[in-house]
């Protein structure tokens, strides 16, 4: 029963990573030799043909891909390391709410800001196209800082897997906004005392 996970040190994968540490699941680690904003070995896309990391490898051999969906399919395999809320009440919903909200406007804005020449056809709009991503993403942290209501986490006291995510996100994030609940947030990720250690081989004190 051991997972593989394809990663790269200060990638996305470290969100990953930390799920499967928290869940306590037993996985090994393959990490690719490239620098974070370059793209991954072209031999990769034998794993993941859209050649991205976070790819994990599930026991049975099959793959996963998309940060949200290897988080959600980690919690619900844990059930009993309350990874996220229990499916099927209210918070479940929000939690996926959340995850997917992450996933297809924060993450993808960092893909835009990154890799801005996948984005426009025009290379005198790569400055532009980045600048309007780092606009996006902060519009999105916006909703997401408002979405917190108690704290310190997105879904009150209890840390999920979606804390972690947004945490990580938040940290990436080059522009500025008004965030005392994400800052928060964010401090509670990184203190946490099996996530802390994984992400700071990753991100160092960022
Ligand atoms: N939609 C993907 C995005 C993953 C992603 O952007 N990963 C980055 C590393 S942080 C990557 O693999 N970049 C290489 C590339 O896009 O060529 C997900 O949710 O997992």
């Amino acid at each position: 029963m051991t997972y593989r996970l394809y990663n790269r040190v200060g990638s996305g994968g470290f969100v990953a990573e930390a799920a499967l540490a928290l869940a306590d699941a037993s996985y090994e680690l393959e990490e690719l030799d490239s620098k974070p904003g370059t793209p991954l070995p072209d031999s990769f896309r034998t794993t993941n043909p859209w050649r991205q990391v976070p790819t994990l490898v599930l026991p049975d051999g099959s793959t996963l891909t998309e940060t949200a969906a290897i988080l959600i399919h980690i919690a619900a395999c844990f059930p009993d390391k309350g990874l996220a809320p229990p499916p099927g009440t209210s918070e479940h919903a929000a939690f996926l709410r959340w995850m997917v909200f992450t996933n297809v406007n924060v993450y993808e804005a960092v893909l835009r800001r990154s890799y801005p020449s996948r984005y426009t056809t025009d290379p005198n709009s790569i400055e532009a196209t980045q600048e309007a991503a780092i606009a996006r993403m902060g519009d999105a942290l916006t909703v997401l800082e408002n979405a917190i209501e108690t704290g310190p986490f997105l879904l009150g006291e209890t840390m999920s897997v979606a804390d972690i995510y947004i945490a990580m996100l938040f940290v990436w994030f080059r522009g500025t906004i008004d965030a005392p609940r994400l800052t928060a947030l964010t401090e509670g990720v990184r203190r946490h005392a099996v996530v802390g250690p994984i992400w700071r081989r990753h991100f160092g004190d960022r």
